[in-house]
């Protein structure tokens, strides 16, 4: 037998990196280059080049298990499928549908999404769904849609980054969160365009950057308005571009207008004359983007603070043309796709609303129900979570890790406990999987057919490469074998390409229109871009790219080139035009005070991934990335006598976590900084602030108050 190669891509984050899988004649998977994907020409970073390695027997799941005395045993599938639907079934008897909960994932394909979403309306009956995209780049959407009145990522292809002039990062460090795409930064500034970054600390991102301003955390409001004050004063808008594309100016305007330097100078640390460097950075070239991920995005302020620094954009008409604009780096692997099609608490597919009544009547047509069958919108995650136990008794979870990545973590694992029952979908028994009362190991990546959307909003194929083992099932079949035994035969199939001609019906017409696309595309075009309706005359909207040279003649007219590049002729709303958003500066939810005088964030590095589910299965990622830690500066090291690698205790009113110091000057003294990959004693989340963004219902993962402990014995002698 010969060493096969399959075209795939990476299972973890949102770049969705294209690798070769090898299955070799002695058995055995092998990750390997794909120089033809152009996102990432064959780059890959640690956890792509090793991912194989969770595919193995010894690292994951293989068999159902079912709870009995207090541990969790092996069981057949027909036995752990029909406790589910037979406990599912029993708590909707007693308590009414919404007493069931369902918690999905951006890592789950657009196929399980779609189907998960139809799965909590259809079967279920339930409002109570919503998923981890909520922590992650929601309130980035939310202020998308009101700006743009759609939400995409990134509404142009990474290719177009180094041929613009300056791209401010905010709270972005891709450096280590996505490595392969620091290329296109790093061509950026060959081509002579500048890159700021925006990040209390300075990342190994930061240190690619022109300039680095480093604000207090939670600070990027004030900042950004900052600037616009400094855009205006200096008389750097462009008034044409305002008048003609965008609506709100003058509102947002006064805001800014009372936002003096000195005074953002006073709230965020950043000096006077490094705003007036990052305005003429911003300003002086032809075109200029804004990046965001999660450092502005994670606050109680989220969506404001995205909202501003979009109205930078707009005031400068660096939005919608060429080689400019904003864009959020969206995170999980399908974070895009999985924002789209239906586990979201408020949504249908194709970025449908579930409150609209004509989206109600097309996804329910093309659903085969009647309308007012489906419930309306539910909670959002936090507060789904939080809700455990209490009106929700009983959660399907799949393709998510709470009890180590939620906010207020020990609370919410407290939730957990509660439920009157729990089921998991899990490729390994992740510490949510291991309080279930039944466990089912599903298919991964390598192991299955499905689409994501990357956060250049490209829909690509990832296709099964190897058979998994026996005894796991994909998603799909799970929610196949629940939905027959709750009484629904039909329109669950386990076929994803069957599922995803669903999705596309289900999407046709919808700001995220899927309609067009097919998974033989997919394979021939290396991804689509969406909106792709099935026909370009439908739209009339014929992009004037290459992408158009190439498209063809379809049954229903020519095919649709897809969309690679969004709003260059108009925005998404009503009238076209883009909303300036009216906002203000305002505190974090939990500003330092004696007790806890200093501020704590949160954050990633480079060899572990999330919840460190799958990379802490992965022994060359352990190597690299042990364990959790607690950057600290020195002054400050120095001040509560800590040394480097002395377990520091961390305290907030929400609890403690404690983990060895780091000490390092590339993080502001009033803030320190820990990763949250970790479970146990060293679990970042006992720490941080479960309030929510009002509008996108955003956690304050990024900023919360609290003070740093070292134990008497281990304290060092006091410095100075
Ligand atoms: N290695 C690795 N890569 C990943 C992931 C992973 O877990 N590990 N997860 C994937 C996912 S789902 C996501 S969402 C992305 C996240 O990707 P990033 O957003 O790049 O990751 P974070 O480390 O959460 O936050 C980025 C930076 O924000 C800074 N920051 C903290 N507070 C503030 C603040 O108040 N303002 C500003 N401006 N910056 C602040 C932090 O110091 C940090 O350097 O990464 C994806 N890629
Ligand atoms: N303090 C702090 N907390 C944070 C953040 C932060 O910056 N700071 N970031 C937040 C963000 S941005 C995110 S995205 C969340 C992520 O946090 P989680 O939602 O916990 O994400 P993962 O660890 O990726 O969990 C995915 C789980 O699904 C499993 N899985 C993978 N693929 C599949 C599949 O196809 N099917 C099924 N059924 N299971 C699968 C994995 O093994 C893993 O157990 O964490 C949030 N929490
Ligand atoms: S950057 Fe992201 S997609 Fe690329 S190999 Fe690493 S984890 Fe995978
Ligand atoms: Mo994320």
């Amino acid at each position: 037998m010969d060493t096969t190669s399959t075209p795939t891509h990476c299972p973890y984050c949102a770049l969705q990196c294209g690798m070769n899988i090898l299955s070799l004649p002695q058995g055995g998977v092998e990750v390997a280059e794909r120089p033809d994907f152009p996102v990432n020409r064959g780059a890959l970073c640690g956890k792509g080049r090793t991912a194989a390695e969770v595919l193995s027997p010894g690292a994951r799941l293989t068999s159902p298990l079912v709870r009995s005395d207090g541990g969790l045993v092996p069981a057949s599938w027909t036995e752990a499928l029909d406790l589910i639907a037979e406990r599912l079934g029993a708590t909707r008897a007693r308590y009414g549908a919404d007493a069931l909960g369902v918690f999905g994932g951006g890592g789950l394909t657009n196929e399980k999404a779609y189907a998960l979403g139809k799965f909590a309306r259809v079967v279920l009956g339930t409002s109570q769904i919503d998923y981890n995209g909520r922590f992650c780049m929601s309130s980035a959407a939310a202020a998308g849609t009101k700006a743009f009145g759609l939400d995409r990522g990134l509404p142009f292809p990474l290719e177009d980054i180094p041929r613009t002039g300056c791209v401010i990062l905010v709270g972005s460090n891709l450096a280590e969160t996505m490595p392969p795409s620091l290329r296109y930064f790093r061509e950026l500034r060959e081509n002579g365009g500048t890159l700021v970054v925006v990040d209390p600390r300075r990342t190994k991102t930061a240190e690619q950057a022109d300039l680095h301003l480093a604000p207090r955390p939670g600070t990027d409001l004030a900042l950004a308005l900052g600037l616009l004050h400094l855009v205006v004063a200096e008389g750097r808008t462009d008034e044409e571009y305002i008048r003609e594309r965008t609506a709100g100016w003058e509102e947002a305007r006064a805001a800014a207008m009372a936002h003096w330097p000195e005074y953002v100078e006073r709230i965020t640390g950043v000096s006077v004359p490094e705003l007036r460097e990052a305005v003429r950075l911003f300003c002086e070239p032809e075109a200029a983007m804004v990046l965001t991920a999660r450092g502005p995005e994670q606050q109680s302020k989220g969506t404001d603070t995205v909202g501003a620094w979009i109205n930078l954009c707009l005031a400068t008409g660096r939005a919608g043309r060429p080689l400019s604009g904003y864009g959020c780096l969206t995170g999980q692997g399908n974070g895009q796709g999985g924002r789209e099609h239906g586990q979201k608490a408020d949504q249908l597919p194709g970025y449908r609303k579930l409150d609209d009544p004509a989206a109600r009547r097309h996804v329910a047509e093309v659903w085969g129900v009647d309308p007012d069958s489906l419930p309306g919108p539910g909670r959002s995650a936090y507060e789904l979570l939080d809700a455990l136990g209490t009106d929700i008794r009983a959660l399907l979870l799949m393709g998510s890790n709470p009890v180590v990545s939620a906010p207020r973590a020990a609370h919410v694992e407290e939730r957990i406990r509660a439920l009157d029952f729990l089921a998991v979908c899990d490729v390994v028994l992740s510490e949510t999987a291991a309080l279930a009362d039944v466990v089912l190991p599903v298919t991964q990546w390598a192991e299955e057919t499905g689409t994501t959307t990357s956060l250049e909003g490209r829909v690509l194929l990832r296709r099964r490469a190897v058979a998994p083992p026996p005894g796991v099932r994909s998603d799909l079949d799970v929610l196949h074998g629940l939905a027959a035994r709750l009484g629904v035969e039909k329109g669950f199939p386990t076929d994803p390409e069957e599922v995803f001609g669903e999705l596309r019906r289900a999407s046709a017409g919808g700001p995220a229109d899927y309609s067009g696309i097919t998974y033989r595309r997919l394979a021939e075009e290396n991804g689509v871009f969406w909106p792709c309706p099935e026909s370009a005359e439908e739209t009339g909207e014929t992009e004037k790219t290459e992408e158009t040279q190439r498209g063809t003649r379809g049954a229903s007219g020519p095919v649709h080139p897809g969309t690679p590049r969004l709003f260059l002729d108009r925005f998404a709303t009503e009238d076209g035009r883009a909303r300036f958003a009216a906002v203000a500066h305002r505190a974090t939810a939990e500003e330092p005070d004696e007790e806890y005088p200093l501020l704590l964030t949160t954050g990633r590095v480079v060899s572990q991934y999330q919840s460190g589910a799958q990379t802490r299965r992965v022994a060359e990622l352990n190597a690299a990335a042990p364990g959790p830690f607690v950057e600290l500066h020195p002054r400050l090291a120095a001040r509560i006598g800590a040394s480097e690698g002395d377990p520091v205790t961390v305290v907030s009113r929400r609890g403690r976590a404690v983990a060895p110091a780091r000490i390092t000057p590339d993080i502001r003294p009033d803030t320190v900084f820990m990763p949250f990959h970790w479970p146990g004693e060293g679990r970042a989340n006992n720490l941080t602030n479960p309030a929510l963004d009002p509008t996108s219902r955003m956690p304050e993962f990024k900023s919360c108050a609290v003070r740093v402990e070292v134990r008497a014995d281990v304290r060092a002698a006091p410095v100075g």
